[in-house]
Formats: structure tokens, C-alpha cells, sequence
């Protein structure tokens, strides 16, 4: 079987001990961390969440298969590391309170400071306090706000809420985004962009800084 499909159903079996070896192999084997992420770590996790919406996978399942695809994420992360030295911006990101989910931050995070920025990653279930007072610590030129729950989207509203009544909001510019996000919500609660993908954020946070795509 090629690499990149053992890979995706490493993923789908939740075999978090072989995961690495399997990354290891495809890196030696020249597939990029992009094309690893995309092409086989996506899929196998997009594979699990279709499973656990139909009752196929339950909960503990999904817990291994989240190992498994965070250690994939763990051992390509040193192949990302970008070769510039000078940082085009600064993005400070979280997942909002409430929420657990961090595998897709995680690759927003990789593919920001791949990209030339310096990333200030807050974690999951991150309160907007929180936001506001490591806004006010880093001065970041973007924020990123990350919910993968429809029950915790409205919790970017209030981080964007707390960040304007803190006097903030004029100082960032705030992306945000997550599986049930769209450019409607985006608009809806007054974030500056809202991005599909980890790609996408690196275009549309450049675009915001004035840097082109
Ligand atoms: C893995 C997973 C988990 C793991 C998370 C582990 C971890 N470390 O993250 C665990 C097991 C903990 C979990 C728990 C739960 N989960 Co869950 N989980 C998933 C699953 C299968 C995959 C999510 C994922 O990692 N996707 C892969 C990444 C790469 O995609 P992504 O997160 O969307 O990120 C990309 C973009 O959205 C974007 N992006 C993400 N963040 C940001 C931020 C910015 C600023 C930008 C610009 C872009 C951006 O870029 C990313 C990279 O391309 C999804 C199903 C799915 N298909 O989404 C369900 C899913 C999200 N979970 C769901 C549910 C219901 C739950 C639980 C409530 C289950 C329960 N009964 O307890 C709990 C909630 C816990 C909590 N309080 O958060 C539902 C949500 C339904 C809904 N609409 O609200 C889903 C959709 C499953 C389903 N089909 O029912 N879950």
C-alpha cells in the first residue's frame, strides 16, 4: 500500500504507536509536510468524524485517532520550521473556552510560522480574558480564534466583544475559523476575515497586514 494511504488509515485505526514510524517513512520518502497533512492526515481524520457522526466510532475511539493524528502533527512540526529569520508579523492564536478541539489550530499554528510569522499558540478552552491580556503582553498584529463546536461559536462573539470593550480591537486584526466557521458568521460578529484552511489563513492574514498574497 503507498505510504500517504497507510498513513490516512493509520488515522482511521488510531494505531498511535506506529504513527510515526509511517511519518517518518513518507518524509524520507520526499512527500512534503504540506502533502502529508492534506493528503493523508485530513482525509483519515475527516474519515473518523464521518464515522462518529453515524454512530460508527464513539467517543474513545475518536480519542485514539486524535493521538494518532497529533503525534503525526508532534513529529512533522521540526520539518516545518520556516528558514527565515526576520518574522513578517506576529499571530497569537487559541481555541475559544469551552472548546477542546486543537488539531486543526495546531495546523494553522505550523503553517503561520512556517510562513514567516511568529505564532504565540494560547491552546484550547482559552477564555477571552485570557485573549485580552496576552493581547496586551505581545502586542500580535493578528488574532486568530479558533471553535469546532456550533455550541462554542458564540464564544468568538464574545472574545471579539471583550477584545473591543478592553480597547483592543483598533491595536489587532482577527481571523477566525473552525469546521462549522463561515465568512457569513465571520462578518456576523465583526471579525476581519475568515479563513477555510491553514493555507487560506496564511494568504488572508498577509493580505491584512498589506503584504499581498
Ligand atoms: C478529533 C475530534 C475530537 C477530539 C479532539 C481532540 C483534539 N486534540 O483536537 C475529541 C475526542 C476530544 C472531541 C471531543 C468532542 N467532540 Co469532536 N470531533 C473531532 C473530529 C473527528 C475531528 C476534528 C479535527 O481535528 N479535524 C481536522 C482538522 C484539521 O480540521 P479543523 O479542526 O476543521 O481545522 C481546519 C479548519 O477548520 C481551519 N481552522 C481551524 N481553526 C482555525 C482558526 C483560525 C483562526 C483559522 C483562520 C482557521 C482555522 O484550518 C484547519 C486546518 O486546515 C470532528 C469531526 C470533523 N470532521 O470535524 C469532531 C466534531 C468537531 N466533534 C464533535 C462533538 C459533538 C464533540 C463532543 C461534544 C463529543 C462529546 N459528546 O463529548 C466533544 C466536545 C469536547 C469539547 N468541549 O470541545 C462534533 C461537533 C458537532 C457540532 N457541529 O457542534 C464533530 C463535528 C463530530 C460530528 N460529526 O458530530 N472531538
Amino acid at each position: 500500500m503507498d505510504i500517504m494511504k497507510q498513513i490516512e488509515e493509520n488515522i482511521i485505526a488510531g494505531k498511535f504507536k506506529e504513527t510515526e514510524g509511517l511519518v517518518k517513512t513518507a518524509l524520507e520518502q520526499g512527500k512534503s509536510p504540506n502533502e502529508i497533512i492534506t493528503d493523508a492526515l485530513s482525509k483519515g481524520i475527516d474519515e473518523v468524524g464521518r464515522r462518529f457522526k453515524c454512530d460508527e466510532y464513539f467517543l474513545p475511539e475518536v480519542m485514539t485517532c486524535a493521538r494518532a493524528m497529533s503525534t503525526a502533527l508532534a513529529t512533522l512540526k521540526p520539518h516545518f520550521t520556516t528558514e527565515k529569520k526576520t518574522t513578517i508579523g506576529t499571530f497569537l492564536i487559541g481555541t475559544v473556552e469551552g472548546d477542546l478541539h486543537d488539531i486543526g489550530k495546531n495546523i494553522v499554528s505550523m503553517m503561520m510560522e512556517a510562513s514567516g510569522f511568529t505564532v504565540y499558540d494560547l491552546g484550547i478552552d482559552v477564555k477571552p480574558e485570557v485573549f485580552i491580556r496576552e493581547i496586551r503582553e505581545k502586542s500580535p498584529d493578528l488574532v486568530g480564534i479558533s471553535a469546532l463546536l456550533t455550541m462554542t461559536m458564540p464564544a468568538q462573539r464574545d472574545t471579539i466583544k471583550a477584545i473591543e470593550a478592553a480597547g483592543l480591537r483598533d491595536k489587532v486584526k482577527i481571523l477566525v475559523g473552525g469546521a462549522p466557521i463561515d465568512q457569513r458568521w465571520a462578518d456576523e460578529i465583526g471579525a476581519d476575515g475568515y479563513a477555510e484552511d491553514a493555507v487560506e489563513c496564511v494568504e488572508k492574514s498577509k493580505v491584512l497586514l498589506g503584504l499581498g498574497r
